[in-house]
């Protein structure tokens, strides 16, 4: 456990509203203050020599012995409930950051609008959780949030998004995919399956700014660019979600009566534009071949089904790692800076067999 300086040498603050603090590092324990909450000052201080320990955050924890059931409280801050992907990184999040696997989860979701992550994240800190985890909407803008939370030495953890951020001491670790290499897999096989005779392509871009949608687009050009065959006629954004790539696609085909191939961000995306497809008269799959990322039920399914001619799997189901690497920063034991989650693909063969088993 943490141990604790006597209160008298921490000024004034009612040992009530005293938060025990986790260990960040068993050589370098580090003294922070936190933010001032609802007029209560909270103070913390590490202090442990013996190696790290469990946390408790909540605002009622009267602290002092530190029993060991006290839970790590974790601040999350989602991107939203745009996907089939989003809904299953959320439930294993959720199913994972459980009291009974000691942790204390505070969850927001930011309704994919980043002024929303940034006030959760700001609040978090003001609250003084021990560990702050976000999926960043776009990839610019966090410097000084991130700044933040470092100055009130409350450790962030990146999941399945990047931020650009150049300086890489504002979060401990980002987990999560590689979403080039993604969108390599889909150009290549783009390329050799399809692109063995002159093809338009078009585009379904996910989240405009969001690490996933440029990386997915920058693999998918430059697996396919030495390839002649291959033309991108148009590229818009849906914003990862159904209804949107449904949408654009119905622009899509309104504009072009020469397209045959989508190449969909998403699986949600490559849904929707099914749906366009449909009712444009044609047939997904023959007519206009998909290509999606990410491999949810709903998508293996078309795939099965032939409507999706291939997908690139994206793993949402980083609750287990993310839980590991929390009980780690809160121990103070080295985590990497990267941790990339491997991905697979799959064939409309390779869907039939993967589906009766597939978790999400
Ligand atoms: O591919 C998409 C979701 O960030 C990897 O976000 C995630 C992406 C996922 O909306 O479906």
């Amino acid at each position: 456990m943490v141990g604790w300086h006597d209160p008298t040498t921490l000024g004034t603050a009612p040992r009530s509203h005293l938060k025990e603090e986790s260990m960040f590092s068993t050589t370098k324990a580090r003294t922070r203050l936190t933010g001032v909450l609802a007029g209560v000052a909270v103070l913390a201080l590490a202090a442990c020599s013996s190696g790290g320990g469990s946390t408790d955050g909540s605002s009622n924890d009267a602290g002092g012995d530190g029993g060991s059931g006290d839970a790590i409280v974790v601040g999350f801050s989602q991107v939203g409930a745009e996907s089939g992907w989003r809904a299953a990184n959320t439930k294993s999040i959720q199913d994972t950051l459980t009291a009974e696997n000691g942790f204390d989860l505070k969850f927001s979701d930011a309704q994919q609008k980043q002024e929303n992550q940034i006030q959760a994240i700001r609040s978090y800190i003001a609250q003084g959780v021990d560990v702050i985890a976000f999926s960043p909407v776009v990839e610019s803008g966090w410097d000084a949030v991130l700044e933040e939370a470092k100055q009130a030495g409350i450790p962030v953890i990146l999941t399945d998004r990047a931020v650009d951020s150049e300086d890489d001491t504002l979060y401990e670790s980002f987990i999560g995919s590689d979403f080039v290499l993604e969108g390599e897999m889909a150009g290549e096989w783009v390329s050799e399956n399809v692109a063995t005779e002159p093809i338009n392509v078009v585009e379904l871009q996910g989240t405009t700014g969001a690490a996933p949608a440029i990386d997915r687009k920058t693999g998918f050009e430059d697996a396919t660019k030495d390839n002649p065959n291959v033309t991108i006629i148009d590229s818009q954004t849906g914003n990862f979600t159904r209804a949107e790539g449904k949408t654009v696609m119905e622009g899509f085909l309104q504009a072009h009566d020469d397209i045959d191939l989508v190449y969909a961000h998403n699986d949600d995306m490559g849904l929707g534009a099914i749906e366009a497809i449909e009712a444009a008269g044609l047939v997904p799959g023959e007519d206009i071949k998909i290509v999606t990322v990410d491999a949810v039920k709903d998508g293996m399914q078309a795939l099965a089904d032939g409507k999706i001619n291939f997908i690139v799997e994206c793993n949402p189901l980083l609750g287990p790692d993310l839980a590991d690497i929390i009980k780690k920063v809160v121990a103070g034991e080295e985590v990497e800076k990267r941790i990339v989650v491997k991905d697979e693909s799959f064939t409309q063969e390779q869907a039939i067999e993967a589906l009766p088993t597939r978790e999400y």
